[in-house]
């Protein structure tokens, strides 16, 4: 990875990626795509940004071409709830978006990581030590677009050589950019408001076990896939990559340990609850760790002492 356009730099997924590319790749060679959402701060000042609407090729392939960019980190996306409310969106941003970042690849030679989900899966998917290879048959729009995607990255990989490669990322937990239209946007939320008024309403239900993983943990997976040697990659597009797997009582029990007056309720949102059902309660992701290396560096205790932290000084500000 030399020249790096990052889509969807200003989102959920998209901001602390792009900063830590910047610092290892160098700021001028990594470009910020934007869409409708101004970068701010350090994200703006600290390099190039251009407009980048992954929907529409020209835009893409302009930006491509005037930075002679060698790698596209295809962030932008419409998660699982908003998918669920908007599916023609969820279809043109999700499946024509990646059909338009792959051809561009396509014509310019550039390699392509795109993220794929836990909602990839479905309610007839093994939900325990879920396989890497295994029946993916989602019910939502947000699954069949991942699913989808994962399938037309391998086609290109296998029909025109483009250099593709992704993950099947859990739920990122960042205490930077607030989550925005996913199912697992609770485990964000649950910090922010315990630090704050000490109690937390969730909208899932006790006992709903799924994958999660710090956000330094996403940016190594994308990173270290990125540079791993091609030649020892029999999955490319979609690796299962997990750090910890929890329901809502035990990271409110991790919070407890450093908040004590932390209390949670509940008030489940059917749509959220209903997906988080057909995903898995945890995956095996040992073809990942056999085939690039990948070993997570945070579980449950040390993410939760770290978001503790970091969001306390942020939210004293
Ligand atoms: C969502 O909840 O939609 C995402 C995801 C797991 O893909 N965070």
């Amino acid at each position: 990875m030399k020249r790096i356009l990052v889509t969807g730099s200003v989102r959920q997924i998209g901001s602390e990626p792009t900063m830590t590319l910047r610092e290892q790749y160098g700021n001028d060679n990594v470009i910020v795509g934007v869409n409708r959402t101004q970068p701010q701060g350090e994200l703006k000042d600290s390099g190039p940004f251009e407009k980048v609407n992954c929907t529409d090729i020209k835009e893409v392939d302009g930006v491509v071409k005037k930075y002679k960019v060698d790698t596209i980190i295809h962030l932008a996306a419409i998660l699982s709830a908003v998918a669920e409310a908007k599916p023609n969106l969820a279809w043109d941003v999700n499946i024509n978006g990646l059909y338009n970042v792959l051809e561009v690849a396509r014509e310019h030679k550039c390699a392509v990581f795109t993220p794929s989900s836990i909602g990839a899966f479905g309610p007839t998917t093994p939900l325990d030590d879920t396989p890497q290879d295994t029946i993916q048959r989602p019910n939502t729009m947000y699954g069949v677009t991942k699913v989808s995607g994962e399938l037309l990255c391998d086609y290109y990989y296998k029909r025109f050589q483009v250099d593709t490669r992704g993950v099947r990322y859990p739920g990122i937990i960042s205490n930077v950019t607030l989550p925005g239209g996913g199912t697992t946007d609770y485990a964000v939320e649950i910090f922010y408001e315990a630090i704050k008024n000490k109690k937390y309403t969730c909208y899932i239900k006790a006992g709903t076990f799924l994958d999660m993983m710090y956000m330094p943990d996403a940016i190594k997976a994308a990173i270290d896939l990125m540079e791993a040697d091609p030649g020892k990659l029999e999955h490319r597009n979609a690796f299962n990559v997990s750090a910890m797997s929890f329901d809502p009582e035990i990271i409110a029990a991790e919070i407890k340990k450093h908040i004590p007056e932390f209390t949670m309720d509940y008030d489940v949102d059917p749509v959220r609850q209903a997906i988080a059902e057909t995903w898995p309660n945890n995956m095996d992701d040992s073809a990942a760790r056999e085939e690039w290396g990948w070993k997570p560096a945070y579980e449950l205790p040390a993410m939760t002492k770290d978001m503790i932290e970091k969001l306390t000084v942020k939210l004293s500000k």
